[in-house]
């Protein structure tokens, strides 16, 4: 029997939207335990990590980074210690499934899970979260996640970001609609495989998201799912911060949702995001129990 451990990640450093820190209480009170149950995985709930109220802290603080990224340190800190319950479950023969917070909690994610193996990711997201200190316009973290953990620029030398066993070969992102013009470049220079909404609309999910899981899962121990709830259409999905119109739909979602599952290489897992300052009656965190169960193999028969 499958084994998922639970790691609640309440941040709200990463996002200008104040409010995704209450995400994973959402998430919970939204049904996660009994979606997973019916699932028939085994779930435990490992609780959240400790995270200092943003505004008790200085975003400018001294970072272990350099350039232009609000609350560096602090993101930091949280990633480390994500990291550290992420290889611990994974030690323990469970997968992790970490709740946003926002989704610079992804940088913890990757490191932990890379630790100890080869991975893969996919991202599916309206936004390719590329950026980096140098590079982004926002000075959100939430937008440099997976730069940070593919070591680019300023996070090649940190000891808490760039996870060197996740492979740069074996990076899918799918659903983008949303990208800065140098998060275009890189993706072109280093060929990661990249499917827009454009592309969904014209192959449709099923197809793309095969092919994404294929990439990331190719000659690699597994994959990292990170699932930004501002992947689907704001109208399924209003509780995120930076909603981008022209998402896909709730049952595209849980077929692609599906695939994880059938593709059996599910290694590690989080939901981000998920702002309860902004849902409709906690419809958003919900929808995220519900995407991760069938991510987990809940079917209807
Ligand atoms: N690309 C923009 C930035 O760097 C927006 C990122 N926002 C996200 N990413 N929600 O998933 O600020
Ligand atoms: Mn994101
Ligand atoms: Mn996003
Ligand atoms: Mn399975």
């Amino acid at each position: 029997m499958t084994r998922v451990r639970i790691i609640g990640a309440p941040t709200d450093y990463g996002a200008n939207r104040r409010g995704v820190d209450m995400g994973p209480s959402a998430i919970r009170y939204g049904g996660l335990a009994d979606e997973l149950a019916g699932a028939g995985v085994d779930v435990v709930d490992g609780g959240d990590l400790t995270v200092p109220r943003a505004e008790e802290r200085d975003p400018e603080a001294e970072a272990p980074a350099t350039g232009d990224a609000k609350f560096l340190k602090e993101t930091a800190d949280v990633c480390r210690r994500l990291a550290d319950e992420v290889s611990g479950a994974l030690a323990d023969g469970a997968v992790p499934l970490a709740l946003g917070g926002d989704h610079s909690i992804a940088i913890g994610s990757l490191v932990g899970s890379a630790r100890e193996a080869e991975i893969g990711a996919v991202w599916f997201d309206a936004h390719a979260d590329l950026n980096t200190p140098s590079t982004t316009p926002s000075g959100n973290v939430h937008g440099m996640p997976l730069a940070a953990a593919l070591g680019i620029d300023e996070f090649a030398d940190t000891d808490w970001a760039n996870a060197p066993g996740l492979s740069p070969d074996n990076i899918a992102l799918v659903g983008l609609r949303s990208v800065d013009d140098a998060e275009v470049e890189l993706i072109r220079e280093r060929g990661f495989t990249a499917y827009t909404m454009s592309d969904i609309d014209e192959r449709g999910i099923t197809e793309v998201t095969e092919e994404a899981l294929a990439a990331a899962a190719d000659g690699v121990d597994g994959v990292h799912v990170s699932l930004d709830l501002d992947w689907l259409d704001p109208n399924e999905a209003p509780g995120v911060g930076t909603p981008v119109r022209g998402g896909v739909t709730y049952r595209e979602a849980h077929s692609a949702m599906e695939l994880v599952d059938e593709a059996d290489c599910l290694r590690s897992m989080e939901l981000v995001e998920v702002n309860p300052t902004l849902d409709r009656n906690n419809e958003t965190a919900a929808l995220a129990t519900e995407l991760a169960a069938s991510a987990f193999g809940k079917r209807v028969i």
